[in-house]
């Protein structure tokens, strides 16, 4: 028997995450959207590509929870975009109340599951759904540091003009602004980053990174990326479901770990069938550990502005 995902918010992240769920054989997919015939249109054309894409897998789409029953993992990409006049308070307060809706009918028919959020404002959306959800910590997580890591290897491999898999670099911290590359932490063909290009050049690459989200969003004009976020999630997915416990790092709820307690934030976790086998305590140094806290605090500034 397949393993079984549900991807709630048909979107552009949402519908890649589901195409290469089944694309890569992890999974059946249940789609959800509250946009009528949305889901269900995306779900069919996805398995209408089933005969030339060579899957077995199936994915169907609806609005209907039911769809969902059973889930080993449920992602959660649905929300609104910011729109012109919108504040990021604005903005949380309206997602915060459609990720409590989702995750409210997601424990009804699967309370078992392990949950993804996607989401933004993504930290505080991890903590809304771990606290409304009632599950156990190492279940709940969200997505972003495999994405903006995936983003500083990318740009990490153009600067040293080698294969982006050649890359292992880390970035920590929450999903915005003040983001932490770990450029110590980073190492190329097995050399260490700091050997291999100059402080300027790596001050590049760090600010580059940090900004990835927003350079995509610049170009695209509408909307934002969805391509490196989807395999980013599906890469999650794939280490939990195949039990790998491969090191990533994930948004985890911390309880003390880098002296922070009650936050969720990018950490390196374990990932296995589980969810969070383990969170990874780096040795930082004095301004890492500086800057991971500055980045906490501004998480923690805006969770504070929930309701739930
Ligand atoms: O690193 C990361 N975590 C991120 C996060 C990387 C990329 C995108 N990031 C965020 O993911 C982005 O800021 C958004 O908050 C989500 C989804 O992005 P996407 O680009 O997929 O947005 P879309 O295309 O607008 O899709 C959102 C879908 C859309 O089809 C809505 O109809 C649906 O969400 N939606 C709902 N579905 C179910 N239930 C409810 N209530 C609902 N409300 C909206």
């Amino acid at each position: 028997m397949h393993n079984k995902v549900t991807v709630v918010g048909a979107g552009f992240v949402g519908a890649t995450t589901a195409q290469r769920i089944v694309e890569k054989s992890l999974a059946d997919v249940a789609l959800i959207d509250v946009v009528d015939g949305l889901a269900a249109g995306k779900a069919l054309d996805i398995m209408e590509s089933s005969p030339i894409e060579g899957f077995t897998c199936k994915i169907c789409g609806g609005t209907d929870y039911k769809l969902s029953e059973k889930s080993d993992i449920v992602i959660i990409t649905a929300g609104v975009a910011r729109k012109p006049g919108m504040s990021r308070d604005d903005l949380q307060a309206i997602n915060a109340r459609i990720v409590t809706e989702i995750v409210e009918n997601i424990k009804e028919f699967s309370p078992d599951s392990i949950l993804i959020m996607v989401t933004n404002p993504l930290d505080v959306m991890s903590y809304l759904a771990y606290k409304v959800s009632g599950t156990p910590s190492h279940k709940v997580m969200g997505m972003a540091g495999v994405l903006d890591s995936a983003r500083y290897r990318y740009f990490l491999s153009e600067a040293l003009c080698l294969a982006p898999d050649q890359v292992q670099a880390m970035i920590l911290g929450g999903h915005g602004d003040t983001m932490v590359p770990l450029p110590r932490f980073s190492t190329a063909s097995g050399r260490p980053i700091l050997e291999l290009l100059d402080q300027t050049q790596i001050e590049a690459v760090n600010e580059r990174a940090k900004k990835g989200g927003a350079e995509i969003v610049g170009l695209l004009k509408t909307g934002s990326a969805f391509y490196a976020p989807s395999s980013s999630v599906v890469d999650m997915v794939k280490s939990i479901l195949l039990d790998e416990a491969r090191v990533m790092p994930c948004c985890a709820y911390l309880q003390g770990e880098y002296g922070i307690d009650d936050l969720y934030c990018g950490v390196p976790v374990e990932l296995g069938k589980n969810g969070i086998k383990k969170i990874i305590q780096l040795d930082l140094d004095k301004k890492e550990k500086e800057d991971l806290l500055n980045s906490c605090s501004k998480v923690r500034e805006n969770i504070r502005k929930l309701s739930y």
